[in-house]
């Protein structure tokens, strides 16, 4: 459960939703700024409004960095594409790339030595209708993070932390990689970090001999993270659903008056999304324009006329007029 620093607005409290809703570095610069301009300014919010500046200054300094090098290429900023950026990090050898190269059709280095990966690569991953995309990252140790790495992981939209299950290190990739993270306030254990990422902690080589009683003891020592075990050599079908809802988006598709809906090709939004910004996402002049909308799936009867503030479910049929 998230701990609230005292008397939070609800002014502020909208323009962290703008924060986790925003797609571009400029939306949520803006989010940010917004954020410093409504947060109640005393004792109990101070470490919330170091966090967002601090944040606020490392974004600024990006965006800086990126004009400068006009034409000029980044290897370590990974062009978003399809319905959200998944990023896989962790120790050495720990499975990252075979996962990716099992999950999309990246080609990607596996290999059975270290730091066989220098640069991200990213691959799509087939979820139902639509594709998400997977980056595979070189790995940090205790005392080396390549440079880089970190803007790759803070423009991500969700995180995947990755240990070998197998290795006699686990224990210590384990408290390395979560030690990195929230110190660099990627991830949040505590709930108090509203700008950290989504993540989830994956077990690799589950099919190999020591995953077992490693996972065991694991979890006994670190109850409150849970680790999902996983294997290359074995269906991940639970793991690209467990994708999909990590980046807690919905798929919407599109119908226009009299014909038959579009099911090729859905709107991705942000759970909780609304008419309103499928409209916005549609055209920007949209919400302005239209009256009403129609929704097949979530509302009580096919086809119901739903006003402007209707929150959307994954999978609704939305023809708007
Ligand atoms: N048995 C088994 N071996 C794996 C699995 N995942 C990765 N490996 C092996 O572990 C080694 C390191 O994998 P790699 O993906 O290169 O690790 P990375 O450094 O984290 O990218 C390679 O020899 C892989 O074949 C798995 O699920 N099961
Ligand atoms: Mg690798």
């Amino acid at each position: 459960m998230r701990i609230l620093p005292a008397n939070l607005t609800p002014q502020y409290h909208a323009a962290e939703e703008k924060y986790k809703k925003a797609t571009t570095p400029e939306e949520k610069m803006a989010a940010l700024q917004e954020m410093l301009a409504t947060i109640p300014k005393h004792k109990g919010t101070e470490k919330l409004q170091a966090t967002i500046k601090k944040r606020l200054a490392q974004m600024r300094e990006e965006s800086q960095q990126k004009k400068k090098q006009k034409g000029g290429y980044n290897p370590f900023h990974i062009k978003k594409e399809g319905a959200g950026q998944v990023v896989l990090t962790g120790c050495p050898n720990t499975g990252k790339s075979a996962l990716v190269g099992t999950l999309t059709r990246a080609k990607v280095k596996v290999a059975d030595f270290p730091f066989a990966t220098s640069l991200p690569e990213a691959g799509m991953m087939r979820y139902e209708d639509i594709w998400i995309q997977l980056v595979d990252t070189p790995p940090f140790t205790s005392d080396n993070i390549p440079a880089g790495l970190l803007g790759t992981l803070r423009q991500a939209d969700a995180i995947l932390v990755v240990i070998d299950l197998n290795s006699d290190d686990c224990l210590d990739q384990l408290e390395t990689s979560l030690e990195i993270l929230t110190e660099k306030e990627l991830i949040d254990l505590t709930g108090e970090n509203p700008l950290a990422l989504p993540f989830l902690l994956l077990g690799t080589k589950a099919d190999l001999e020591n995953s077992t009683d490693n996972l065991a003891l694991l979890q006994e020592l670190r109850p409150e993270v849970e680790i999902i075990p996983v294997s290359i050599h074995q269906d991940l079908t639970f793991l690209r659903q467990k994708i999909f809802s990590l980046l807690n988006i919905i798929r919407i598709y599109g119908k226009a008056p009299g014909q038959k809906p579009d099911l090729e090709r859905p709107f991705i939004l942000k759970a909780g999304s609304t008419v309103v910004d499928l409209a916005y996402l549609i055209h920007r002049d949209l919400p302005k324009q239209f009256k009403t909308a129609f929704v097949w799936g979530s509302a009580r009867f096919d086809g119901q006329a739903v006003p402007r503030d209707y929150i959307l479910q994954d999978k609704d049929i939305v023809e708007i007029n």
